[in-house]
């Protein structure tokens, strides 16, 4: 098999760039290791900033978004009985963010690919070859059978837990990573939501209001970091989410929980996000903590400069805008691991934290309460910081 670009991985990022691709006339081929139900039905983000809405609309598969998301125009957060009320339009000039979740997104995203071009499930890339050369090539298994794809480029969009970035020699990258010291248990349940998406910086720990749909909450709780789902019965989540959001059962309804999972919170980033002819685009470049609701947002982010950059150097050898998409790529990605860092240590409750630090952190979110400079840096990170000019 031969392709322009080989593009490992049919998440958020390999999606988006293949049809970037497509509506560019170039030629790429997904592999997805995974089944077709699987990646469709895997319960992950919720939050689109409005430049990965753009992006959908560009691309023509917003139908389904406009018709079935919201819009978040508030974002609250509580703390100590006091409350922050995040007018996000008011504060940013008319900007807001839209619930959608991630597994939406990837079934538009997957169907709009199929009307394309090829996009194989069940196809597991093994290993990478030639990609210091200049005729790469991916090695997968496919049906039982192994397969070579021959390519010019290869997009690494296979996750933190792909092969592409171990397929890099050590010492060509610097990874910086940074483990919080505890997780987030996320449930899905059949209960209305909280009016708006709401935070909470409790003693007994970090918790989330969000939705899905007028009839479905995604909700979270700080838990241990390798957290055993079995310790958290519906009843003990119910009564954490109940204390720390200072919410009784007329605000926080409750419901059927259909759905359970502990995500790990770090921040993990490698750098440069290339080598030779292999990109890295996404979750398999970077991980933010998932309090400033950006992981999906800055995939796209990546594949939109990626897709940009491929088109002059596959039709003209012009690799200047290529050469450029690492450092590109990471200055938005560092201003967002600085956000979600920064959400993160303000509203969770570190075990070693001292008293000291503990008054520290309600002391910021005393100011950010008060001041609505503080205010307009919450809000202006968290509808999406401007597209990095390519
Ligand atoms: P993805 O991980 O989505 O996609 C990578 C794809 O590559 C997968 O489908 C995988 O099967 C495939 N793949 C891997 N190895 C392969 C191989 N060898 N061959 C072929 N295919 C291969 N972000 C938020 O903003 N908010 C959240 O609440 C949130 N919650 C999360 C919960 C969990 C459990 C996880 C893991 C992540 C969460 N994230 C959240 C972050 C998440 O949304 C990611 O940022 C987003 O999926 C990134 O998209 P991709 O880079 O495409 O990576
Ligand atoms: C979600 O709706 O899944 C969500 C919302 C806000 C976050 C993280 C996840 O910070």
């Amino acid at each position: 098999m031969r392709t322009q670009v080989g593009i490992i991985g049919a998440g958020p990022a390999g999606l988006f760039l293949s049809l970037l691709l497509a509506r560019d006339g170039i030629d790429s081929v997904v592999l997805e290791a995974r089944s077709r139900e699987y990646v469709e039905s895997r319960v992950r983000a919720g939050v689109l900033e409005q430049g990965t809405v753009d992006l959908m609309h560009q691309l023509g598969v917003d139908g389904r978004l406009l018709r079935e998301s919201m819009t978040d125009r508030i974002l609250d957060i509580r703390f100590e009985g006091e409350l922050i009320h995040l007018d996000l339009p008011g504060l940013t000039g008319g900007r807001e963010v839209r619930i959608y979740g991630q597994q939406e997104v990837v079934k538009d995203l997957i169907a709009a690919r199929l009307e394309v071009g090829p996009l194989l499930f069940e196809a597991e890339a093994i290993s990478l070859d030639g990609i210091d050369g200049v005729r790469p090539s991916i090695r997968f298994r496919h049906k039982g059978e192994d397969h070579t794809l021959d390519c010019d480029i290869i997009a690494g969009c296979d996750g933190f837990h792909g092969i592409a970035r171990a397929a890099i020699p050590d010492g060509a990258l610097t990874l910086y990573d940074h483990i919080f010291p505890f997780g987030w248990l996320g449930i899905l349940s059949e209960s209305p939501p909280l009016a708006d998406m709401t935070y909470a910086n409790h003693d007994r720990g970090f918790a989330l209001a969000s939705r899905r749909s007028p009839r479905v909450s995604r909700l979270y709780v700080q838990c241990a970091p390798e957290e055993d789902v079995a310790l958290w019965p519906d009843a003990r989540i119910w009564e954490e989410l109940h204390i720390r959001l200072n919410a009784d059962l007329t605000e926080l309804a409750e419901g059927r929980i259909f759905q359970k999972g502990v995500t790990p919170v770090r921040s993990f980033v490698a750098a440069p996000m290339r080598y030779g002819r292999l990109y890295l685009a996404g979750d398999a470049a970077h991980i933010v903590p998932p309090t400033g609701a950006k992981g999906l947002n800055l995939a796209a982010a990546d594949v939109r400069v990626l897709a940009r950059a491929l088109g002059p150097f596959l039709r003209k050898q012009d690799g200047t805008l290529l050469d450029r998409y690492s450092e590109t790529c990471l200055r938005r990605v560092w201003k967002t691991v600085r956000f979600s860092t920064y959400m993160t240590t303000l509203l969770h409750r570190f075990p070693a934290h001292t008293p000291f630090e503990r008054r520290i952190q309600l002391a910021e979110l005393a100011y950010v309460a008060g001041s609505r400079a503080a205010q307009t840096v919450v809000a202006e990170n968290y509808v999406g910081l401007p597209m990095e000019a390519v």
